[in-house]
C-alpha cells in the first residue's frame, strides 16, 4: 500500500492533510445524489467529503467487520482520525481545529457513519461534546491547554451526562460538586459514557451546592475517578462504552467550565451532536442503498435479476426517495446552523426522521440480500445493530417527538 500526505489548499487556507492512497483492493462506493446537492457544495465541502470518503475506505472498511465481529476498538484510529482533521473541525484554528463550517462539519459525519456508527461516535462524542463546551463555555486557559490536543487525537474525550438513574430525564441528575474552598469535590456515577475506558478527560455535568447543574474537566489520573468498560453490547461493539465512577475526586477550581451553566449548557451540545447523527444516519443509509442496488443487479433468481423484480424495485425507490428527503433535510439544517438561525426542535425532526429512515433502510436492503444479508460479508447487519443505540442515544426517538409536540403545542408532554 502507497501512503502519502498532501495538503490541498483551498483560497490560500491549508485544508487538511488528505491522505491519498493506492486504491486497488478497497471496496468502491457510489454515492447517491439524485436532486444535485452536489450543485449546493462549495469546493471546499466536497474536498472535505471526498478526502473523509478516501480515510473510511482505508482506514475503516477494510477491518470493521473483524473489529466489529471481536468487539474492539482499535485505539490508533483516534490518531489518524486527529491526522486527517476529523476532530473538530468547526474549532477555531487558533486552538487548533478545522475552522470548517457546520455543512463540512455534517459531510465527516456522513462519511465516517457509512463506515460504521462507532466511528462516527468517537469523533462526534471528541467534536461536538468534548472540544464543543471547551471552546464554547471554558475559560482561555482551558481552551489552550486541551483543545490543540484533542484536535491532533492526542487526547481522546467523553461526555459524562447519563446517569444510571436519569438517562431521558438529565435534569433529575444526583452528581455532586461540592465547594471545598481550595477544590471540587465531585462524587457520583455516570453510565452509558461512549469513549470513557480510554478517555484522557471526561467534560462532566453535576449539582452544585445549589443544585445548579455546571459542567467540568475531569482528568484520567484523579484520585477516586474511574472508568469501568460496558460489556456485552450487541450494537456499537467497535466503539467503547463504560461508566465514571466519581469517589471523592478532588478537581481543582480551574477545571470549571466557567461561561454557562444549568441543563441548558450539556442540551446546547447535544444540540450539536444531534446535527452530525442526523447526516451520519444519512451515510448509513446510503451504504445500504449501495449494497442493495449493486446485489440486486448481480443476484439472479428464476433466471433474471432480482433488481428486474417490481418488489425488489418497490423497496429501492423508496429507499430513494426516503434518502433524497434526508438529504434535502441535512443540507438546510446545516445551511440554517451557519447561519446561526437553527432550533433545537428542527435538530429533533432531523435527527429523528434520519435515524428512523436508516433503520429502515437498513432492513430494506437486509431482505435484498436474502441469507447473505445476515453475514458480515455485507455490512446491513451491523449498520442494523448500531442503529439501535443511534436511534436510543443523544435523546431517544420517543424524546424527539415529544420535543416536537412541544413545539407544535408549546405543551411539555415529558413528565
Ligand atoms: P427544559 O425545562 O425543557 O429545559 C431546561 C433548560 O435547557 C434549555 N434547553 C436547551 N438548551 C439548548 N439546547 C437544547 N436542545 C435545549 N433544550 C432545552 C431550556 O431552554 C432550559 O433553559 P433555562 O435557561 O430556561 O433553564 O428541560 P427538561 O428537564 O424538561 O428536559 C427536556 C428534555 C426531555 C427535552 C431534555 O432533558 C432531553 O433532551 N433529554 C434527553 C437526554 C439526552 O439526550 N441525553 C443524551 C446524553 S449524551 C449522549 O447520548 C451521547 S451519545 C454520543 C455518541 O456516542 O455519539
Ligand atoms: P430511559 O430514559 O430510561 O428511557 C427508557 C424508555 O422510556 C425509552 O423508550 C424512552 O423513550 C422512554 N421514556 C422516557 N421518558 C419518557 C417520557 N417522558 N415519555 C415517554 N417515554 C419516555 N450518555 C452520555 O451522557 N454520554 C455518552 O457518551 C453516551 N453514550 C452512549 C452510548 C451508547 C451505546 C448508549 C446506548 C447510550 C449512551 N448514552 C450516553 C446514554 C443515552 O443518552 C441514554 O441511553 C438515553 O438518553 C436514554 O436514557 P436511558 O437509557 O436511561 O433510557
Amino acid at each position: 500500500m502507497i501512503r502519502q500526505i498532501k495538503y490541498f489548499s483551498v483560497d490560500n487556507k491549508i485544508l487538511y492533510n488528505i491522505v491519498t492512497y493506492n486504491m486497488n483492493n478497497i471496496k468502491s462506493f457510489e454515492a447517491i445524489d439524485f436532486y444535485q446537492l452536489d450543485d449546493l457544495f462549495s469546493e471546499e465541502h466536497k474536498l472535505v467529503r471526498d478526502s473523509i470518503r478516501q480515510f473510511v475506505n482505508q482506514e475503516i472498511i477494510p477491518n470493521i467487520e473483524e473489529w466489529y465481529e471481536k468487539n474492539h476498538f482499535p485505539t490508533d484510529i483516534v490518531k489518524k482520525m486527529g491526522e486527517t482533521g476529523i476532530f473538530g473541525p468547526n474549532t477555531s484554528p487558533d486552538y487548533g481545529g478545522g475552522g470548517l463550517d457546520n455543512i463540512s462539519y455534517g459531510l465527516i459525519m456522513q462519511e465516517l457513519e457509512r463506515g460504521d456508527s462507532g466511528m462516527r461516535s468517537t469523533a462526534s462524542v471528541q467534536s461536538s461534546l468534548v472540544m464543543y463546551p471547551i471552546e464554547a463555555y471554558g475559560s482561555e486557559e482551558q481552551k489552550k491547554k486541551y483543545l490543540p490536543k484533542l484536535a491532533t487525537g492526542e487526547m481522546l474525550g467523553c461526555f459524562g451526562l447519563t446517569e444510571p438513574d436519569y438517562g431521558s430525564n438529565p435534569g433529575g441528575m444526583i452528581s455532586k460538586l461540592e465547594d471545598k474552598g481550595d477544590y471540587f469535590l465531585l462524587n457520583g456515577a455516570k453510565l452509558w459514557i461512549s469513549n470513557s475506558p480510554i478517555a484522557d478527560i471526561a467534560v462532566v455535568w453535576a449539582k452544585d451546592e445549589n443544585k445548579r447543574i455546571k459542567g467540568i474537566i475531569v482528568e484520567r489520573g484523579m484520585e477516586g475517578f474511574s472508568t469501568p468498560k460496558t460489556g456485552g453490547k450487541w450494537s456499537l461493539r467497535s466503539s467503547l462504552t463504560g461508566e465514571l465512577v466519581f469517589d471523592n475526586v478532588k478537581v481543582p477550581k480551574e477545571n470549571l467550565l466557567p461561561n454557562k451553566d444549568g441543563l441548558g449548557a450539556p442540551l446546547g451540545c447535544l444540540d450539536k451532536a444531534r446535527y452530525g447523527i442526523a447526516w451520519g444516519a444519512l451515510g448509513v443509509a446510503m451504504d445500504c442503498f449501495y449494497h442493495a442496488k449493486k446485489y440486486s443487479l448481480e443476484r439472479k433468481q428464476f433466471e433474471k435479476p432480482i433488481a428486474s423484480f417490481q418488489l425488489i424495485q418497490k423497496k429501492l425507490a423508496e429507499m430513494l426517495t426516503e434518502i433524497t428527503k434526508a438529504q434535502l433535510v441535512c443540507w438546510r439544517l446545516g445551511s440554517l446552523m451557519d447561519k446561526g438561525k437553527v432550533s433545537s426542535a428542527q435538530i429533533s425532526l432531523a435527527k429523528r426522521n434520519n435515524v428512523e429512515i436508516a433503520l429502515k433502510i437498513a432492513r430494506e436492503a437486509r431482505q435484498i440480500h436474502g441469507g447473505m444479508g445476515i453475514t458480515s460479508d455485507y455490512p446491513m447487519m451491523r449498520h442494523m445493530m448500531n442503529l439501535e443505540s443511534v436511534i436510543t442515544y443523544e435523546g431517544t426517538h420517543d424524546i424527539h417527538l415529544l420535543i416536537l409536540g412541544n413545539e407544535i403545542t408549546g405543551i411539555p408532554a415529558f413528565s
